[in-house]
């Protein structure tokens, strides 16, 4: 048997374990898919500093470069596992029933996953075994002329089909079928309107408001989770007089106040991208949570999401009559975008989303922070997640040149409080305050410009906010964990 072909052999057993676990999982659970399910594994069990690392270098895309390098890991195996059963197919027989016990292990790791799902990793590996052992024997004794060659095309069209046909059934969830049903969700109280001064967009800052496709999105899940407003339902229990169950409706049916708010990542590094504004449409957390009656020393909130990701957020804060705290069901006049947490997610002004935002959140249960632990706690990062006061320099981009006369411009936040003024020097000379756009509320960011007057060359100029209450944003630069990065924004550019 010649390289080449033994090689192929190896990529399509496993492309046909794969495809088969694919299929499998479209009717057991989506998440189930092998690729997938270990994916989301791996992503679980990723060092912290490794996920940090690829959600700064990477951001948005760190999920497509994880399955990219999935891919590409699990075919140079393949190969391998090919090339080595030239003379014996048990090298192959093994690796593919390796696959499948590695996706057996996955998914009964994964806290969304039943039991009925582990036949998907199951399918996988059979197939991958009984594909491989049968491409084997075609190839190294063909019974007619031409079988090798037959049986590799039927095999790979197989394998095609299979996958397709699991992403179809997988994906038949019509969650935005479910999403264009609510309608529009119609606030009693709604959020005063953005003043027409609350942004310098002519000066290069962003827009005020985050169109919901340029939102910023950090989250664990590979594939978004998809569910339906109408089999959805939030379980309120643990340290509460009373437990709650409301459905979608129960939830929309009520008064809905809408608040425009600023949302933070706590991995934002000095100058990054996770900070995004939008109008939320939902019911005051504060209120479900009364009416639940929280028992005496319940300090945690413990939201948990439809895909076992969680978050717990202080009670005290979430109580805050003044904190605006919501369970989430709109943004920016639609129903949540999917990958935003259709059908509810959590918003509270002034935490870190990773201790208070959880998407796709089913349950809600009131505990101590000596009892239990959420997701990234669990990762090394802190307990409290106050937002840090931060500004950014969005115009001119860093290295940019620059004709005549420079403006710098940019964002400033300091949730739930508020920005009081921005700082701008140039060259480390002496501070002087940019100007402010018009306020909104103190839990959304602020806009700010400044002209300078500054010579032809190269330039440095750096930032600094202060909020409502006279904090300054502190010029030592730390890193994003373990509970939010510090330091001033600095761009270096070239007037001509
Ligand atoms: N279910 C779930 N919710 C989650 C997360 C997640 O990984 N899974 N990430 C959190 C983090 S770290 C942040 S910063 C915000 C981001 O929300 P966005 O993607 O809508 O901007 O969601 C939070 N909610
Ligand atoms: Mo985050």
């Amino acid at each position: 048997m010649s390289r080449w072909t033994a090689a192929l052999i190896g990529l399509l057993g496993v492309a046909a374990a794969l495809a088969a676990g694919h299929l499998v999982a479209g009717l057991v659970g989506p998440t189930a898919s092998p690729f997938l399910a270990v994916g989301n594994t791996a992503i679980d069990f990723t060092p912290t500093p490794l996920k940090d690392f690829a959600v700064r270098t990477f951001g948005t895309y760190d999920k497509l470069v994880l399955l990219v390098g999935m891919a590409v890991v699990i075919a140079a195996v393949a190969v391998v596992a090919g090339l080595l059963s030239r003379t014996s197919p048990l090298p192959g027989t093994i690796l593919a029933t390796a696959l499948g016990a590695l996706g057996v292990a996955a998914v009964l790791y994964r806290p969304d996953l039943g039991q009925l799902a582990v036949l998907a990793p199951v399918a996988a590996g059979v197939v991958g075994v009984l594909v491989f052992r049968w491409l084997h024997r075609a190839a190294s004794a063909p019974s007619a002329p031409g079988e090798g060659r037959r049986t590799f095309l039927i095999a790979a069209g197989a394998s095609v089909l299979a996958g397709l046909g699991g992403q179809f059934i997988g994906t038949r969830t019509d969650v935005e079928g479910s999403r264009s049903a609510v309608g529009e969700l119609k606030p009693t109280t709604p959020a005063p309107a953005i003043p027409a001064g609350a942004d310098f967009v002519a000066d290069g800052t962003p827009s005020f408001i985050t169109p919901n496709r340029d939102f910023y999105r950090v989250d664990t899940a590979l594939s978004v989770p998809r569910v339906l407003a109408e089999d959805w339902t939030l379980r309120v229990h643990g340290l509460v007089d009373r437990e709650l169950t409301l459905s979608y409706d129960d939830l929309r049916r009520r008064d809905l106040v809408e608040r425009t708010i600023t949302m933070t990542c706590v991995s934002n590094e000095v100058g990054g991208p996770y900070v995004s504004t939008a109008n939320f449409v939902g019911v005051p957390l504060r209120d479900v949570l009364l009416e639940a009656g929280i028992k005496q020393g319940a300090d945690q909130l413990f939201s948990t999401s439809v895909d076992g990701w969680t978050a717990g957020s202080p009670v005290d804060v979430v109580l805050e009559r003044d904190r605006g705290a919501l369970i989430a069901l709109g943004m920016n006049g639609e129903p949540l975008p999917v990958e935003h947490g259709f059908p509810a997610r959590l918003v509270v002004p002034g935490l870190y989303g990773y201790l208070s935002a959880t998407k796709w959140v089913v349950d809600l249960e009131l505990t101590t922070f000596a009892d239990k632990r959420g997701y990234w706690l669990e990762r090394g990062w802190g307990q409290k997640g106050p937002v840090k006061v931060m500004s950014r320099i969005d115009t001119p981009q860093g290295f940019a040149t620059v004709r005549g006369r420079a403006v710098v411009s940019g964002v400033a936040w300091a949730q739930p409080t508020g920005v009081g003024k921005v700082e701008v020097r140039t060259d480390g000379g002496p501070w002087r305050d940019a100007e402010l756009a018009t306020a909104v509320n103190g839990s959304t960011w602020r806009m700010w410009r400044a002209e300078l007057d500054l010579p032809a060359g190269g330039h440095t100029v750096e930032c600094r906010a202060t909020d409502l209450k006279g904090f300054t944003q502190p010029a030592e630069r730390v890193a994003p964990i373990p509970d939010g990065a510090t330091g001033w924004h600095s761009i270096f550019f070239t007037i001509e």
